[in-house]
């Protein structure tokens, strides 16, 4: 079974999450990684390389670079409808969130630690506010980091999911 724009709506039953997660999921590992990712997002949805890339990192909520069935499931039901595909400016704005997010990760690791986390918020003029206290309401997955759909929340600027 191929997955197509149809599976995305709040009442895909269960059963059927889990047969498209499985089918994608070829070495059996129980999560998607990029490759298996592009199948799903190039090959059968149609999304270029750059759509593409925005949309892994906005589905790996704890940034550990594999799409688990939790964070799948969460895309599926959250109804969406690649809206901010069509929409250019919106698309636009979504790759400015994401160059300024890059911006601040300088050891690549699609994460911002503490002292990047300080950086962008500096940039930004947060400067006067409790660093520790924001970073911990911002590290919604408690994983020490914040990853890029951790600061679209906190834009509240989340397309993608609820
Ligand atoms: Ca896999
Ligand atoms: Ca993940």
């Amino acid at each position: 079974m191929q997955a197509g724009f149809s599976y995305f709506d709040k009442s895909t039953p269960e059963v059927a999450i889990r047969s498209i997660f499985d089918r994608y999921d070829t070495d059996k590992k129980g999560k998607l990684q990029d490759n298996e990712m592009q199948n799903l997002l190039q090959k059968d949805l149609g999304l270029s390389d750059e759509q593409a890339e925005i949309y892994f990192r906005l589905l790996d909520k704890n940034g550990d670079h594999n799409i688990s069935f939790e964070e799948f499931h969460d895309w599926l039901r959250s109804g969406e409808h690649f809206e901010v595909l069509n929409d250019e400016e919106k698309f636009h704005s979504l790759l400015k969130a994401f160059s300024y997010f890059k911006q601040f990760d300088t050891d690549n690791s699609d994460k911002l630690d503490r002292e990047q986390f300080e950086r962008m918020m500096n940039y930004f003029g947060y400067s006067a506010i409790n660093m520790d206290e924001a970073f911990a309401n911002m590290d919604k997955c408690k994983t020490g980091a914040l990853t890029f759909w951790e600061f679209m929340v906190w834009l509240k600027w989340v397309p993608v999911l609820n």
